[in-house]
């Protein structure tokens, strides 16, 4: 399998995220990413290179997916953090304001001149910092998903795009769960494009795809689905019931799995063959995969009991679906078992 792998990752390199009142170490580290890379390098899974896409290829892209003022908020984001006081060029960017929805209450219409306040427009979490080389990472990241996609439309069977940060928390117009820009959601959009009529998208990350979700929720030319912890417990909370099932012309797109903390293998896997059935019966001819090892059994924020084991048996699932697929690496915070985990499920894909 190709995999695109994004050359400026580790200039996103947060150091704390907000949990429950306290600033703690963050878990989307650039390590998960060499994890993989040396796994997929050591058992020969298939050449490695980085993406080659113009800028103005790639801006045209994002453009498809995301607002025009959240890519100009993000773009940026941190020179205006930074023009607010020297001082922060030391610090992460964190939110801790947001205007609410509520009627009357909050504008949502007005920018606020001040940068630190204007992170509420856009982050819907305080545990995903923002940093000098965030912008540079999550575009050439999204790149890496646009190259995979172009990959994939050029004839290959499948592509992974090696990157973070991850994706699949980044919406039309907000950014969290560790997430800016929607690899998934582009890799989708750019298959969409290149000529696919319909195209499913398989979210297999612990945590639910709310961004996904909500960037394709009013459409039917793209399925999305996703198998998750179940949000009445687990982040992100406010998305990801099994009752949202799309509006609109999108009326029946969308499905949900929520599993409670605990599941383990053999109920993630019923799961997932109902989510395979769901792509097959929607007549899906690409399907792309939002890559979270984070259902792991050893995963230090997750609830799943998924054994390393497990996983080629899920990349033979997948693959027996016989669709030109893009990977995207999403979650997966057992740093040191994530390339094995990634690399069994990639491996299986291709036996
Ligand atoms: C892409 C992805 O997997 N994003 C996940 C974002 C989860 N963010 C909130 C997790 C907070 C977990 N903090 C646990 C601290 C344990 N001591
Ligand atoms: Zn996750």
């Amino acid at each position: 399998m190709l995999t695109l792998i994004n050359p400026h990752h580790a200039e996103h390199a947060g150091r704390q995220e907000m949990f429950r009142g306290r600033l703690v170490d963050c878990h989307e580290v650039p390590d998960r990413l060499h994890f993989v890379r040396d796994e997929l390098q050591r058992r020969a899974i298939g050449p490695q290179r980085p993406p080659e896409v113009g800028d103005a290829v790639l801006d045209a892209a994002l453009a498809r997916v995301h607002e025009p003022r959240y890519l100009h908020f993000l773009a940026n984001a941190w020179d205006d953090w930074v023009a607010l006081d020297p001082a922060n060029a030391q610090r992460d960017a964190l939110p801790s304001v947001w205007p609410l929805p509520q009627a009357h209450a909050f504008r949502h219409d007005r920018s606020p001149l001040n940068a630190a306040a204007r992170l509420g427009l856009f982050a819907f979490d305080s545990g995903t910092p923002l940093m000098a080389g965030t912008w540079r990472a999550a575009r050439a990241g999204a790149a890496c998903a646009l190259a995979a996609a172009h990959a994939v439309l050029a004839g290959e069977r499948s592509a992974f795009a090696l990157t973070r940060p991850p994706g699949h928390h980044a919406g039309p117009g907000f950014y969290g769960g560790y997430c800016f820009l929607n690899n998934a959601a582009i890799a989708a959009q750019a298959l969409r494009d290149g000529g696919h009529a319909r195209v499913a998208v398989l979210d297999v990350d612990y945590h639910h795809g709310n961004g996904t979700q909500t960037i394709f929720y009013e459409r039917a030319d793209v399925l999305t689905l996703s198998l998750h912890g179940d949000p009445h417990t687990e982040y992100p909370f406010f998305l990801g019931h099994a009752d949202e099932t799309g509006a609109g012309a999108g009326e029946g797109f969308n499905r949900n799995w929520p599993l409670p903390r605990g599941t383990g293998t053999a109920a993630w896997r019923a799961a997932l063959d109902e989510a395979l059935q769901a792509v097959a019966g929607f007549g899906a001819t690409a399907l792309v995969v939002p890559l979270g090892l984070d259902t792991y059994e050893g995963d230090p924020i997750s609830g799943f009991k998924l054994r390393s084991g497990d996983y080629p048996a899920i990349g033979a699932a997948l693959a027996a679906l016989g669709l030109p697929t893009v990977f995207t690496f999403e979650g997966g915070y057992a740093v040191a078992e994530v390339g094995v985990n990634a690399a069994n499920l990639l491996e299986g894909f291709e036996r």
